[in-house]
């Protein structure tokens, strides 16, 4: 059976995005399909600049929402990164076969890093090695299928150069990944910049929708969103990326094709009303589950214990055969 493996950072409070563009796929069609995996991967947040209690309220809020969004632990392994032991055991075997010059040339790692030295703070080295613990988190599994955002692309293909290199020079061990990557909703921008990202860490607070945010915040949030003086709604991602990104939202909400839908709408008034009004009914069922479950914290928590039981059992046989093949001698 197809084996799933994929995660989300608790940096900040989960977004439209992570929901379109990942959560939303694995909750409808990946549990289904294919033995799942999907971790709050924790250790990845501390490569920021972190409050650790705020990690901590962040990840257990979002196996909340995970589980709020119809991951159904009978289907698939929800847990938390930082209880299996295995990801930081194999992540750093991998640093011993991945170069630097790769973990420079991440596209994140110049992002985030740019973004950390204009705060003014300085640059985590687990920033620079993320990339390599991400695919200690895909190989540990031997997931064959790792659906992401295509901010994430990258990094899944660094996954596989590494798988590549290892099972070359050590001999057969990893399960090489590949990406999967939703067609509409593969990345909603930022409502106020549209052509950066939707983060769940970005400053921009009203260009984020979170997946917490009341209705009348989600309809203010959309209502203001940039466009741009065009009259004419079109989608042109390159040249109209703030109507296109409306358009992306709309359609992946309602089942729709955005340059289908551009036909429809003859302002960005009556397009940004019917986004916002989507938007709200796609996030009502998740906010209502949400609300429930955290009146039985006992439960996420009985969740997490036993899908990091499982998950152990998992990853471990695979990081024992990658510590044997690299000619570490097993503990007696
Ligand atoms: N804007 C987005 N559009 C589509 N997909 C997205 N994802 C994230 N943002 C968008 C997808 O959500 C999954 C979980 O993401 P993550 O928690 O690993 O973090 P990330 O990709 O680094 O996203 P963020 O929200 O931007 O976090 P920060 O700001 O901390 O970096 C992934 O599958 C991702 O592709």
């Amino acid at each position: 059976m197809t084996r799933v493996f994929s995660g989300v950072k608790p940096t900040g409070h989960l977004t439209l995005g992570n929901y379109l563009g990942a959560m939303r796929q694995w909750a409808a069609v990946d549990q289904h399909r294919a033995e799942s995996l999907f971790c709050i991967v924790d250790l990845h947040a501390l490569t920021v600049d972190h409050d650790p209690a705020r990690v901590r309220r962040l990840s257990r809020q979002a196996a909340t929402l995970l589980l709020a969004a119809g991951l159904d632990p009978e289907l698939c392994t929800v847990f938390v990164q930082s209880h299996v032991d295995e990801h930081a055991r194999l992540s750093y075997v991998l640093e011993c076969v991945a170069t630097d010059g790769e973990m420079r040339r991440m596209i994140q790692y110049k992002e985030k890093a740019a973004r950390e030295r204009a705060r003014g703070g300085s640059v985590r080295l687990s920033l620079l090695t993320y990339p390599v613990l991400m695919a200690a988190d895909i190989l540990a599994y031997g997931a064959d299928e790792v659906p992401v955002g295509d901010d994430q692309a990258q990094h899944v293909e660094l996954t596989r150069d590494l798988a590549v290199r290892f099972n070359q020079r050590y001999g057969y061990t990893f399960v090489v990944p590949r990406a999967t990557v939703p067609h509409v909703g593969a990345r909603v921008m930022n409502l106020q910049e549209p052509l950066a990202k939707m983060g769940k860490s970005d400053d921009s607070g009203p260009g984020i929708v979170y997946l917490l945010d009341e209705p009348e915040v989600v309809r203010r949030k959309i209502m203001r969103a940039v466009t741009d003086s065009g009259r004419d709604v079109v989608y042109d991602r390159e040249a109209r990326p703030g109507p296109a990104n409306l358009l992306e939202i709309l359609a992946s909400c309602t089942g729709g094709n955005p340059s289908e839908l551009s036909g429809v709408y003859e302002s960005y008034g009556a397009l940004k009303k019917d986004t916002a009004e989507a938007v709200v009914e796609v996030l009502r069922p998740v906010q209502e589950t949400h609300k429930e479950l955290c009146t039985d914290p006992g439960y996420v928590e009985g969740v997490l214990r036993d899908g990091a039981e499982r998950a152990r059992a998992m990853a471990r046989p695979t990081v024992d055969a990658a510590y044997r093949a690299i000619g570490l001698l097993p503990a007696a």
